[in-house]
């Protein structure tokens, strides 16, 4: 086990996470609840205290613009959550009340109500069907969703037909009427994973639901973070209602049979704190420790990096400082083709883009091979990476990291425009903006 003194700031990472914030909404404007990458430049994100018609943001431009998405008809507050199978996606509301499950057939860019907040409490016997979570497809067009109520066993249901018609299936999770989930998952080990809330019991489905069986997990109080990290290493991670108590993370390195705590951090706040996300993307991992949601001066999360599949980490402190002050919480990450990540943050409605691995895009500006001196063997570098404007996938010969780096004005196309800002570096003055003379270093 890493114990990372996250108080102490020689063990924090200087590498730069080099965050942008695509999207930045007013301050103390609440979250976005989920983000998710649909493929080809699409992300839509989930939005906290949404109306019906501002359930969603959507960007098809890799997050260079977005668009406010409603749901007619829709209710609850909060939006969680995606599921997809191709064009067909599925999002829940809730935590509030009035849940109901919400369906786009066309990747996000309309919404219907699929299940009425009274069609969803007929279904799983409740007075009060506080939210839906996590809708799942679990191949063959059947899904699984997770609803959150205090007075059924009834916690799953199941879809046969893609999602058209829904039932509650004779095998649930959970200890009795009082559990519940957050985030549910489907592993590429094909294991449900289901962790019940504020227990140290994590319930998995090897069989897409028709049984569940709990393991424990030692010392936990899960949450919703759950991550699938590739050959059978998942991870959760805690919440904790106690001042100044650390949060753990857990790995499981046998699909979720069993777990041990990798990594703890005490964010020292007097109030609620939590894992929210762990997202693995490339051969990193990252995961947000979170301060209470619901206030907005709670601003002193954590980012953690690892980059040996969960043994150690390291905290990158707060992973971003916007116009109004650094984040609470980063609630989902999401990650696209190219391995950049966008994260969804309270408590400015802030939606924040970085590339990986970490540090990729940090170091002298146009320093392409990344010897720290600009010199034409970088223009060569960057000739080799160009691909046009709005053209999002590196030329052949090209690595992934490279793009990244060549991209230069962070718009993830590399154009003109890139040129451009080189030039300016290579040539420039301080006066023009340029490096020279703020510590360019021209080879010896
Ligand atoms: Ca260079
Ligand atoms: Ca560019």
């Amino acid at each position: 086990m890493a114990q990372v003194a996250t108080d102490d700031p020689l063990q924090r990472d200087d590498a730069a996470l080099g965050a942008l914030a695509v999207y930045q909404g007013a301050p103390g404007s609440d979250a976005f609840s989920a983000i998710h990458y649909l493929g080809a430049g699409r992300i839509i994100a989930g939005k906290r205290s949404s109306q019906a018609a501002s359930r969603f943001l959507l960007s098809e431009d890799y997050g260079a613009t977005w668009a406010v998405v409603g749901c007619p008809g829709s209710t609850g507050a909060h939006t969680y959550f995606f599921g997809q199978n191709g064009a067909l996606l599925f999002s829940g509301t809730g935590d509030t009340g009035s849940a109901c499950l919400m369906k786009s057939m066309d990747a996000g860019c309309t919404w219907t109500v699929a299940l009425t907040a009274l069609q969803l409490r007929t279904l799983v016997g409740s007075a009060d069907a506080k939210a839906v979570f996590s809708p799942v497809y679990l191949g063959a067009n059947c899904w699984i969703a997770n609803v959150k109520s205090f007075d059924t066993t009834k916690k799953v249901i199941l879809s046969a037909d893609n999602g058209a018609t829904w039932f509650v299936p004779s095998a649930q999770p959970g200890q009795g009427a009082s559990a519940w989930a957050r985030r549910m998952i489907l592993t590429s080990d094909n294991v449900l994973l289901w962790p019940s809330c504020l227990t140290d019991k994590m319930y998995r489905s090897t069989d897409q639901g028709a049984s569940w069986s709990p393991v424990t997990v030692p010392g936990a109080s899960l949450f919703q973070p759950l991550c699938d990290a590739g050959n059978g290493v998942y991870f959760c991670g805690d919440v904790r209602t106690a001042p100044n108590t650390p949060i753990k993370l857990y790995r499981s390195l046998d699909q979720g049979l069993t777990w041990a705590e990798v990594v703890a951090v005490n964010l020292q706040r007097p109030t609620v704190t939590y894992w929210r996300d762990v997202l693995k993307v490339g051969d990193s991992l990252l995961a947000s420790a979170c301060c209470m949601e619901g206030t907005s001066n709670e601003r002193y999360m954590q980012l953690f990096l690892s980059v040996d599949d969960g043994t150690t980490w390291v905290s990158l402190g707060n992973p971003y400082y916007g116009p109004y002050g650094g984040m609470q919480a980063i609630y989902q990450m999401c990650a696209t083709e190219l391995d950049v990540v966008f994260a969804g943050c309270q408590p400015d409605s802030t939606i924040l883009r970085w590339p990986i691995p970490v540090g990729v895009d940090g170091g002298v500006p146009g320093d392409q091979d990344g010897d720290d001196y600009l010199d034409f063997a970088d223009f060569a570098v960057l000739v080799g990476a160009w691909a046009g404007p709005l053209v999002w996938d590196p030329p052949p010969g090209c690595t992934t990291a490279q793009f990244i780096r060549a991209d230069l004005d962070d718009d993830l196309d590399v154009d003109l425009a890139d040129f451009a800002v080189f030039q300016r570096e290579f040539t420039g003055s301080p006066a023009s903006g340029g490096w020279a003379g703020r510590g360019l270093r021209f080879p010896p």
